[in-house]
């Protein structure tokens, strides 16, 4: 057998590790990180590592499959794509678009082929009902990008390897290995950071792996960072420690900030952080005195009551410190592909609430929906409610608030079509699956890793494997399914499928690829190409280690595309949802019991775990082996008080919905606050998963109130859920 060496970059996570795999004939043999990957330096974890049984998986999907009653049928490509256009079509012209609803999961954003096809085809598509993971991930921060810079993809990333201080909240990157902060090996970094006598600070309510390797961690009330942060905006106003420097120049509505900020003194949002209001003020004389520093948010930030608020802040703290856009501060990329351009140029830099949901009443943004309205969209019985859904890469069964509601409305549907390689929880309600090729046999280009990452770099990579003769690529399914429903037309609609479709597949997202890099910031058709670092298709496909295109560098003014390039510090939205914090101020003052360290009822947040990958990797034998991961962590004092022990079974039950776990008493969580990871709850008959249907784990978001919200964006509180914990009975 001949073996031979290939080199790809992994698109599981945002840290697009550079990988050598080893391949003996058609098998994968090893998989190690690959040491001559410039940006990734050998960087491997778990799940990287089981790309090998995610290939050879017997339950990968590796043709489409029909629903029969409550039997599935393998089928032909041509016969799979024909009906499932077909269906859409003849929904679309009965009842209007938007009686197609559309699902984009988490890895439509990490393939290089749906990043490119996906949008194209729902905006074509014409459907109001699309919905896609933002909403319980990113939404806030990409609104606050919106709003102050006038460009959701203009996202400030922490310049980690500069950085003398770096202050993290509701972010474990140890573990998720870093999100919206591509640094592949971040630990390493960290330990960097720390080496060169920089300071790392971690908030968050529970002790974690980042925590453990932080100078300093402090636990926060969950959803009180919005608190915390105006607290220490309020030191920095009142001590003089504002320093804006060059900032100072496009920055408008400082005083509107400073206005705001005092009004939360430490000592008043002490009790809604659970933070010693001492600890408030040396938090943020520290921040202001360090001559580089950044605060950086992610998922415990975002999906929580004060969403944009706490992701606002984040941003303004940066400002007020002089941080934005600063060498070891806060600072926007260059990357070789400009997402963010490219948005200027198609006038797609963001939308937010031009219309809203005509059953959920949420606020679109970017044309969709919030997901915390998608049962009750799926549910809509008015003219035009929704017959079909298109699912892509998505789960939302477990992955998404009240799971159990959207897995009954998905069941009345006339027709589900998935884009997936998997019969699980979701996709065995479909009527259609269509399987793109494994990650192993697809290209990559990490288009928004790179647009986040905290160094410049390009990292094309071919598939590793051919993928089974004759089946489509991801975009080519989107690609086809559009085309194909199109050609349903009249004769000039068919004439127009016809030629995009050509055009189309001759390009394919190699070839946009090659257009985007040549007119890129580092492209070799900009005649100031830096430091020679030209980029062709041809150079990038070559170098098959990615190539490092230099430290991030200052791009104020020239980022904003406000309309008059300046930085909106006080949006008036954001503004006017402050109200909510003093009123919970209130709130808390009256109900002294909730107002210590200790929340009560108790509040539920989530956790990730280094062998598991949302909700969708659980059927590799290597992830699953030893401990039980699924289990409610618990603090010993509120164990004690509801006679739980290590190992035993606890009910947890919301409004929503009850479930069983075991718990696991540890110091790690903050009293008062319980904790378990989402993406569990596996064994569901009809679905195919046999390694994850063995340890099934329980669905955290049966627990989860979908209409829950950050009232101002709509993403939903997945983080400071309250929660009612007893033991089991038997
Ligand atoms: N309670 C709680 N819920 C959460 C979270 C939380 O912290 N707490 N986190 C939320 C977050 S941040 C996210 S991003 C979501 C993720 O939730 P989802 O959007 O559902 O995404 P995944 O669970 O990653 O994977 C979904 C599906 O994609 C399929 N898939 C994998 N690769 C590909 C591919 O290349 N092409 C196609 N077509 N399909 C593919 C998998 O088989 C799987 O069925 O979960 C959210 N849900
Ligand atoms: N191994 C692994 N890696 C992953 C994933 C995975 O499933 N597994 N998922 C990927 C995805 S889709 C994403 S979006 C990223 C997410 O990347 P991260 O945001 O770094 O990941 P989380 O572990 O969810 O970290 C959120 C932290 O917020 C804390 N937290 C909860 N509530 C609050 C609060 O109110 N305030 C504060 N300050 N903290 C709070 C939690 O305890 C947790 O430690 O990870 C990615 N990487
Ligand atoms: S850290 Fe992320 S990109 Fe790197 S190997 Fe693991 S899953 Fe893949
Ligand atoms: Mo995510």
């Amino acid at each position: 057998m001949t073996t031979r060496t290939a080199y790809t970059v992994c698109n599981l996570c945002d840290a697009i590790c550079g990988l050598e795999v080893t391949v003996d004939g058609d098998r994968v043999a090893g998989i190690r990180g690959d040491d001559a990957d410039p940006f990734s330096r050998g960087h491997l974890c778990p799940k990287g590592a089981a790309l090998g049984e995610v290939q050879h998986d017997p339950d990968r999907l590796r043709a489409p499959l029909r629903r029969r009653g409550s039997r599935w049928e393998e089928i032909g490509w041509g016969e799979a794509l024909d009906q499932a256009a077909r269906a859409l079509a003849h929904v679309r012209s009965t009842s209007g678009p938007d009686s197609i609803a559309v699902y984009l999961g988490n890895p439509t954003a990490h393939s290089m082929g749906a990043t490119l096809f996906a949008i194209p085809l729902v905006r074509w598509l014409g459907t109001h009902t699309v919905f896609s993971a933002n909403s319980v991930d990113s939404l806030p921060r990409v609104l606050v990008s919106d709003l102050l810079y006038g460009n959701q993809a203009r996202i400030p990333v922490p310049d980690l390897d500069r950085t003398e201080h770096l202050l993290m909240l509701g972010a474990n990157p140890v573990v998720s290995n870093g999100s919206a902060m591509t640094a592949p090996g971040v630990t390493r970094r960290l330990r960097e950071l720390r080496a060169r006598a920089g300071k790392l600070v971690v908030i968050d309510p529970r002790r974690t792996e980042t925590a453990a390797i932080a100078d300093e961690h402090h636990f926060i009330r969950p959803g009180g960072d919005a608190f915390l942060l105006l607290g220490m905006a309020h030191v920095l106003v009142t001590e003089g420690l504002v320093r804006m420097g060059r900032l100072a120049e496009w920055v408008d509505g400082v005083s509107d900030v400073e206005r705001l900020a005092r009004r939360f003194p430490p000592e008043r949002v002490a009790a809604a952080t659970g933070i010693d209001p001492a600890v408030i003020r040396r938090l943020a004389r520290e921040l202001a005195a360090s001559p580089a520093a950044a605060v950086y948010g992610r998922i415990g930030t975002c999906t929580q009551e004060f969403g944009t608020l706490a992701s606002w802040l984040i941003d303004v703290l940066n400002v007020l410190t002089g941080n934005l856009d600063r060498r070891g501060g806060a600072m926007f990329t260059t990357p070789a592909v400009d997402l963010a351009g490219l948005a200027r140029w198609l006038g797609q830099t963001g939308s937010f609430d031009r219309w809203r949901g005509r059953a959920s009443g949420y606020a679109e943004f970017n044309g969709e929906l919030p997901v915390a309205g998608l049962a009750e969209e799926l549910e809509y019985s008015g003219p035009g409610r929704v017959r079909a859904m298109l699912i892509h890469a998505g789960n939302p069964v477990l992955s998404l608030p009240n799971g159990p509601r959207i897995e009954r409305a998905l069941e009345r549907l006339e027709h589900v079509i998935a884009v997936d390689f998997y019969v699980n929880e979701t996709t065995r309600h479909a009527h259609l699956i269509l399987p793109p090729p494994s990650p192993l046999e697809s290209e990559h280009y990490p288009f928004i890793e790179h647009a986040l990452a905290v160094r410049n770099t390009a990292h094309y990579a071919a598939p590793v494997l051919p993928k089974p003769p004759g089946a489509p690529d991801d975009w080519e399914i989107l690609l086809e399914l559009g085309v194909r429903i199109a050609s349903r037309g009249g004769f000039a609609a068919r004439l127009a499928a016809g030629a995009v479709g050509t055009a189309a597949r001759a390009l394919g997202p190699r070839g946009v690829l090659g257009a985007l890099l040549a007119i890129g910031p580092h492209g070799w058709l900009r005649g100031l190409g830096r430091r020679g670092a030209r980029l062709t298709l041809g150079r990038v496909e070559r170098e098959a280690h990615g190539i490092d295109l230099g430290a991030l560098e200052p791009r104020l003014p020239q980022v904003l595309d406000t309309a008059d390039r300046r930085i909106r510090l006080a949006p008036r939205r954001i503004l006017d949802d402050a109200a909510r914090l003093e009123s919970r101020l209130v709130e808390l003052a009256a109900r002294p019991g909730e107002r210590a360290a200790t929340p009560r009822p108790l509040l539920l947040i989530g956790r990730r775990e280094l062998r598991s990958n949302n909700s969708w990797m659980h059927n590799s034998p290597h992830l699953v082996r030893g401990r039980e991961r699924c289990v409610l962590l618990m603090n010993p004092h509120d164990a004690e008080r509801r006679g739980l022990d290590t190992g035993a079974r606890a009910r947890v039950s919301t409004a929503t919905g009850a479930i069983e776990v075991p718990v696991e008493i540890t110091l790690e969580l903050m009293p008062g606050v319980v904790s378990l990871p989402h993406g569990w709850g596996h064994g569901s008959p009809g679905a195919r998963l046999s390694v994850a249907s063995l340890r099934p784990g329980v669905n955290v978001n049966q627990l989860v109130d979908e209409r829950s919200v950050d009232r101002l964006s709509g993403t939903s509180v997945l983080n400071g859920v309250p929660v009612e914990v007893s033991a089991a009975s038997a």
